[in-house]
């Protein structure tokens, strides 16, 4: 078909997104930023909702004004005297209005920047959900798609001294994206983490991973370095607290090396984290590491070889007054109040989470738990959701790499058990066990309701296996738990990822009252009571923290909140149920430091 000519394309080019596909960012084009020299992009930036999508239709980055023959031309957008908004945010919790709005907004501002010779510079955008399109002084930089990992775009060869960003991002719900339409808690969008200018030497170090070396000596470290250029060379590294001084041999753009070193090992107790140092020819970078080994072994999961008992709560990452856009402080209270709780580890679901709430838990001393929103009904049959499922995961195992505090690997949450879906999620598992590090794999798997019990082919994939089970809740019969339990020989270790209850903070009844605090703090111990005694489990993370914005609860007591969490959503006020949990775990804890 003849294309229309390019004055009236934007409103006849249905296609229009086509030429926005190219240049994407991926894991592959991720920079280590530990240690780097960095502006931050955060602040005033004038925007307009695009409902339509204008400006990817009429390429307003273009900024078109006259024609060929210097004749004014019309235009839809005033960048300058567009309104302001301060980045990064949800634009959904900033005013009322923009609530409910799923769809496209523009960005933009204008920075300086003065050139250095053979300087590569890099922009990172810590999360925009769900596409985020980049143009740079009338130029297509490239596009990335997930809502919830960082994209890296090299700018070098568009900046100029006075420049002109734009981000377009897209927050629409799409059957085919990761996640789907559908999905238990908030579709925020905006640009809701860090924008960042990075500065790097004309060849950096494009990726830098560190552990234990896996020889159970707890005396050896291993480390890689990847280079942006297949060039061959030295690295240094440096761990000064420990005495570690060495060269890593670069070959081809890659280099690996095992070093004598034996540190105090990182437990939540003792989460000592140690400065790691790395250079090549000028670049330098460096990170603060915790060294520690996880693995399942004879169905126990051992933390630096010694059996441990994950005292989980599950969270998502939101605030009533933040959305996704969670300060650093409210990042804080959730790990505290974990604490509080008796924890030791939390399942930060369903999706990545801002990459400082790890850095916090490296720190604070708490085991992590991080997944992919491979979330229901995904389209497991199609090649492209895989690719983007596939690409968030790296990226997050990229981003997080470094981490102590993350245990595991979760490529999902309950989907039901087909082929499909076990050839997109075993692969997902498979690539997790290749590029993740010394971690465990998981998922939290759904109970096979017809003979309830434990059978999804999907655990063949995995070291641990996640389970949802609402005894006394979706599944009403408390009497169905004990059978499950009898019901199941599962030949790995198993971690309740969900049960749970509604309950309305303050909201008062009996343990039959749906909605009560009593019915909640009654499901509690009805499912303490059965999984204390069962030995293949080996922790639990109960759904939920506190209560979180919801579009599918309607009912008078969700008023659009999931009431599932042991805190009402402002986290002011802690229902019954968390001190059913505080207390099982403050004596779970007490006798795991007895055997100590
Ligand atoms: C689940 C989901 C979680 C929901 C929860 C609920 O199984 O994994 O995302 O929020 O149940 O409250 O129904």
């Amino acid at each position: 078909m003849e294309k229309p000519k390019i004055y009236m394309s934007d409103i006849h080019l249905e296609d229009y997104t086509e030429q926005y596909e190219g240049k994407k960012a991926t894991a592959d084009t991720m920079v280590f930023d530990g240690g780097r020299k960095r502006d931050l992009l955060n602040g005033q930036w004038q925007y307009a909702v695009d409902q339509y999508d204008t400006c990817l239709r009429q390429q307003w980055f273009k900024e078109k004004h006259f024609d060929e023959n210097g004749y004014t031309l019309p235009v839809d957008y005033s960048f300058d005297e567009w309104p302001v908004m301060q980045l990064p945010c949800c634009w959904n919790t900033l005013e009322e209005k923009f609530l409910l709005y799923d769809g496209s907004m523009v960005f933009t501002r204008k920075f300086s920047y003065r050139a250095k010779e053979k300087e590569t510079v890099v922009l990172k955008v810590g999360a925009a959900n769900y596409l985020c399109r980049v143009f740079v002084n009338g130029t297509y930089i490239g596009m990335h798609r997930g809502g919830s990992t960082p994209a890296y775009f090299n700018l070098t060869d568009s900046l100029k001294a006075d420049n002109r960003i734009m981000l377009v991002v897209d927050s629409t719900r799409r059957e085919t994206q990761v996640p789907t339409e559908n999905t238990d808690w908030f579709n925020y969008g905006g640009v809701y983490r860090d924008i960042e200018l990075i500065y790097l030497p004309e060849i950096y170090i494009k990726n830098f991973q560190i552990e234990l070396a896996p020889d159970g000596t707890f005396s050896r470290i291993q480390a890689k370095v990847e280079l942006s250029e297949k060039v061959s060379g030295k690295a240094r590294i440096a761990i000064e607290e420990l005495g570690v001084q060495s060269q890593i041999l670069i070959e081809d753009g890659v280099g690996t090396a095992v070093m004598d070193g034996r540190p105090e090992l990182w437990t939540p107790d003792t989460p000592k984290l140690y400065e790691v140092k790395v250079s090549y020819g000028e670049d330098s970078v460096s990170d603060n590491v915790g060294f520690r080994e996880i693995k399942v072994e004879n169905g126990e999961i051992l933390l630096n070889g010694k059996p441990v008992f994950l005292r989980g709560i599950s969270c998502h990452e939101e605030s009533v007054e933040n959305g996704k856009g969670l300060t650093e402080t409210e990042r804080i209270e959730n790990i505290m109040l974990a604490k509080q709780l008796g924890c030791n580890f939390m399942r930060i679901a369903h999706y990545p989470h801002n990459e400082r709430m790890a850095r916090l838990a490296d720190k604070m001393g708490i085991m992590l738990w991080e997944e992919i929103p491979v979330y229901w009904a995904i389209r497991f049959e199609r090649e492209k959701t895989y690719q983007d499922a596939e690409n968030q995961l790296r990226e997050l195992m990229r981003r997080d790499y470094n981490r102590a505090s993350v245990i595991v690997w979760s490529v999902g949450n309950e989907n039901a058990d087909t082929d499909e879906r076990l050839k997109f999620m075993g692969g997902l598992a498979q690539c997790a066990h290749r590029e993740g590090g010394n971690r465990l794999v998981s998922a939290a798997c759904l109970v096979d309701s017809e003979k309830n019990m434990i059978s999804d082919r999907l655990t063949e994939y995995l070291d641990v296996i996640g389970l949802n089970e609402y005894c006394g809740w979706y599944t009403p019969d408390f009497e169905k738990l004990p059978q499950l339990m009898a019901n199941s020989r599962p030949e790995k270790p198993v971690i309740i990822t969900e049960f749970g209850a509604d309950a309305l903070a303050g909201h008062h009844g009996t343990i039959t009252d749906k909605g009560t605090e009593e019915c909640q703090a009654y499901v509690y111990e009805r499912q303490i009571q059965t999984l204390r005694d069962i030995d293949y489990i080996k922790g639990m993370t109960p759904w939920i923290l506190y209560d979180f914005r919801c579009p599918r609860r309607t009912s008078s007591i969700q008023k659009y909140y999931n009431r599932k969490g042991l805190l009402s959503e402002d986290k002011k006020y802690k229902k019954m149920a968390f001190y059913v949990l505080q207390k099982f775990y403050q004596e779970l804890g007490k006798e795991e430091k007895n055997q100590a």
